[in-house]
């Protein structure tokens, strides 16, 4: 198999203006104009409205290319596209070879028939995906949201480049993955299909191989190699091989154990020679999802490796708008991100597009499960026998291409669609909900079963098991919980559910200064100005943000306290949530919030955004999501302290507690040894208050806990027992010092005062060990930054003369 990679030397035209631009694949149209500097750039201000104008036109991308005589004897030539987006006509040599219109879908064609050898021309032209939305939503309108272009559910397409309530209108052209000329004779490797078959310490991997055109001269040879490299079994045969292992090493999710790999090997020989080969990473494991009658209701618990096991993690959305500026960087910056915040489970939601290869390797590297929605979300979908047809295909293909990754633990048929179709007020037509029931509930439940039957598939998020029954039933299957925020209920409202699985629930905030300051003006710095809200795609977010500080905080100084302070609300909001769903494990058994990551920068969801700075929520998570999570759950004159325990072994501690007023005098201690079971929470101390908090007092006592283990403060965790706009918070009187190590610096900081939320701010981007963290006077705090996070220029005077801290009382101060 000749394989020749066909990204470079491509013309990009714009048939209006006639004029072209040299590209490398993967190129988009706007990505190219942009650094041509035809655009500006769509993320500064309010420039995101020429997208539009550029999205209402057709482009040519061309390339002339050589066929020499070795590639051309050839009896097959193909040609893949990994990704077109999305309306495209493509000829060869002037003969038209193909139309297409899905995105997600990879295309292969021959092209040998059209080719001659010496000088070749591949045109590929895209047109407008607005202006077909247009005419197929005039003829047969179909119920969406308001907040992406009309019409954007008629084409395969990411939803969310037509516009999200986080993302913008900038529904951009492009070959957006590589293209491949492939040539061989009569044979090559069509497919391979790997099953795990684990029994107790046994694994059995079964690899199909189908080969086209399988002969009796054509031999195929299975390598499997362990995590080392080492050779653990080979085999040589036709179609199918089984290798047994005793003992094999296992691959875990993040926090568990190692994310164990091994390599599969597969040559394609012909008398003795090989004409095709293909290598495979795969984890051996288990993941299963036991949807099973309880007595709660239905349970929706992920089973690793025997194990049941509290799915952490957050959503996920596409990485930038503008799809060749992502990058496997990028990427891996974000899941290191993620297992630094404790995740194990990512969801990849229905409304972006299927992620690179490289998402899924990185995810199987670090050990992040994968939820992977199907690219459907909050809208209808009519089956005609074309669209039918294509999603089927692009469904084969995503299945095929993700499947066998270690990573990959649910398929799940569609964002939102069940429940927007029940509650959503739209008209409960019976041709869209038979469209609805074939689509997610035989066709894509079919494939799957067909090309990978070892993932479960669930057919919404949220839903109770499918058939428009109850979709938003608590006790039954996954929850999306909007009723903090959209339906702007109070944090303690999270407190009246014990969801078996919430994979969706979210709170907004502003990002830090100085990703506002990279597309604003100093006189856009309003959250009200014109530019701001073209940063803010939730018609109600700002607002929503307001009425929760007003009931939280104190109306903040200025406007990068803002910021601040929203931040705050989000955090406090999720930790909320996912404290009380924790301390509930067993019988709620995951946590997703809304949303990990921005594609622009935006006020929104997010914890990380877009320039990968971490918001005070994603600090809070990686607390939150501690395997052991200290907690407490306070009442009005009373407390619980709690421990989460993760992993699978019980621990031992000791919980020392303090309840203390402002000026930290200690009123009332104690402490108590616990021991927590493997995978189970634990209400370790109730404690009533109601001798010390009363009317007066409520505003000034704190209560404070730290776990220890092995004699070291393991955590570290305060509540009080008002809103923080009312508790009489005294000048902190922050200070710090900085030492340098030889990987890393440690600032020490220390309080004279009780405060909450103290913010380490450095000039330089960079993650801190802690940050957002709560400070009592005797007990000052280590906080380190590696120093690989950071330029090699920065000194230990630099740092010093440049670092500001915040906390709580800076809100007005
Ligand atoms: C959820 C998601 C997204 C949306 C988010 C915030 O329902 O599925 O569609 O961005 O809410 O509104």
């Amino acid at each position: 198999m000749l394989k020749v990679n066909f990204n470079d030397n491509w013309t990009m035209k714009d048939l209006q203006t006639e004029k072209e631009y040299h590209v490398r694949l993967p190129a988009s149209v706007m990505n190219t104009l942009l650094d041509a500097h035809e655009i500006a750039d769509p993320f500064y201000r309010d420039n995101e409205e020429q997208a539009l104008e550029v999205a209402n036109k057709d482009y040519l991308f061309y390339k002339r290319f050589e066929v020499d005589q070795t590639l051309f004897a050839h009896e097959k030539v193909t040609i893949t596209f990994h990704g077109i987006d999305t309306i495209a006509e493509i000829t060869i040599n002037g003969q038209k070879l193909a139309t297409t219109e899905n995105m997600h879908r990879i295309y292969e064609w021959n092209v040998k028939e059209l080719l001659v050898e010496g000088e070749n021309e591949i045109r590929v032209t895209l047109f407008s995906p607005l202006k077909y939305i247009e005419e197929k939503q005039r003829k047969n309108r179909l119920a969406g949201v308001d907040h992406a272009v009309d019409g954007y559910q008629h084409l395969r397409k990411a939803h969310s480049m037509y516009g999200w309530d986080w993302g913008p209108k900038i529904p951009d052209l492009g070959l957006w993955r590589d293209v491949e000329l492939k040539a061989w004779n009569d044979n090559r490797l069509e497919d391979i299909h790997i099953h795990q078959i684990h029994n107790n310490n046994q694994v059995q991997v079964r690899v199909d191989v189908t080969v086209e055109n399988q002969m009796d001269s054509c031999e195929t040879t299975v390598l499997l190699k362990d995590p080392a490299g080492q050779v653990v079994s080979k085999d040589v045969g036709k179609d199918s091989f089984l290798f047994e292992m005793d003992d094999p090493q296992l691959w875990w999710p993040a926090g568990y154990g190692e994310q164990s790999l091994y390599t599969l090997e597969v040559s394609l020989n012909k008398d003795g020679e090989q004409i095709d080969s293909l290598t495979k990473s795969i984890g051996l494991r288990t993941i299963e999802v036991k949807h099973e009658p309880d007595e709660w209701g239905k349970s929706f618990t992920f089973i690793i490796n025997g194990y049941p096991i509290f799915m952490k993690g957050a959503n996920y959305i596409p990485e930038d708008n503008l799809l060749p500026r992502t990058s496997k960087e990028r990427t891996e910056r974000l899941i290191q991100d993620s297992v630094a915040a404790n995740f194990n489970m990512i969801r990849v939601w229905g409304g972006g597009h299927y992620p690179e290869d490289y998402f899924y390797d990185l995810c199987d590297r670090y050990g992040i499960i994968v939820w992977q929605d199907f690219m459907f979300a909050c809208s209808v979908y009519r089956l005609t026998e074309q669209f039918e047809q294509s999603v089927r295909q692009e469904a084969i293909d995503q299945v095929k291409r993700i499947r066998h990754h270690a990573c990959l633990g649910i398929w799940c048929g569609n964002n939102e669609v069940e429940e927007a179709m029940e509650h959503w007020g739209w008209p409960k037509k019976a041709d869209w909900r038979r469209d609805y029931i074939k689509l997610f509930e035989i066709i894509l439940p079919d494939i799957v079963a067909e090309y990978d039957s070892q993932t479960f598939y669930w057919s919404s998020s949220p839903s109770s098991g499918g058939g428009f029954d109850k979709p938003r039933d608590p006790n039954i299957g996954d929850v999306h919980y909007w009723e903090v925020w959209h339906g702007q209920k109070p944090f303690t409202d999270y407190r009246n559910y014990y969801f078996r699985f919430c994979s969706e629930f979210g709170f907004q905030s502003f990002p830090s200064m100085k990703t506002i300051e990279s597309f604003t003006k100093p006189e856009d710095r309003n959250i009200f100005s014109r530019v701001m809200e073209q940063h803010q795609k939730n018609d109600a977010a700002n607002g929503m943000i307001l009425y929760y500080l007003s009931e939280n905080f104190l109306y903040p100084k200025n406007f990068d306290a803002l910021l601040y302070t929203s931040q705050l609300l989000q955090a406090e909001a999720i930790k909320y949530g996912v404290e009380h769903w924790r301390r509930n494990l067993g019988r709620c058994m995951g946590s997703l919030y809304w949303q990990l990551n921005d594609c622009w920068p935006v006020a929104s969801w997010s914890s990380v955004d877009y320039y990968g700075r971490w918001k005070a929520l994603h600090y809070y998570a990686k607390k939150f999501y501690d395997p052991i999570l200290l907690s407490i759950e306070e009442g009005e004159k009373d407390a619980s302290i709690y421990v989460t325990n993760d992993h699978l072994e019980a621990i031992v501690g000791r919980i020392e507690w303090k309840l203390r007023d402002n000026q930290s005098r200690v009123i009332r201690e104690g402490w108590k040894e616990v021991k927590v079971d493997g995978l189970s929470a634990k209400a370790c101390q109730y404690l009533d208050f109601s001798d010390e908090i009363n009317e007066t007092t409520k505003y000034q006592t704190y209560l404070e806990a730290t776990l220890y283990i092995d004699g070291e403060a393991y955590s570290y965790t305060t509540v009080i027992f008002t809103k923080p706009k009312h508790f009489d918070f005294l000048n902190p009187q922050l200070n710090f010092q900085v030492e340098e190590g030889n990987q890393q610096f440690t600032i020490q900081v220390s309080a004279k005062a009780y405060t909450k939320y103290v913010e380490i701010q450095l000039e330089q981007d960079a993650v801190l060990s802690d940050n957002f963290f709560d400070l009592s006077p005797d007990e000052p705090k280590n906080v380190t930054i590696a120093k690989n996070r950071l330029p090699k220029s920065v000194t230990k005077a630099a740092l010093e003369r440049t670092l500001s801290i915040r906390s709580v009382y800076h809100i007005t101060h």
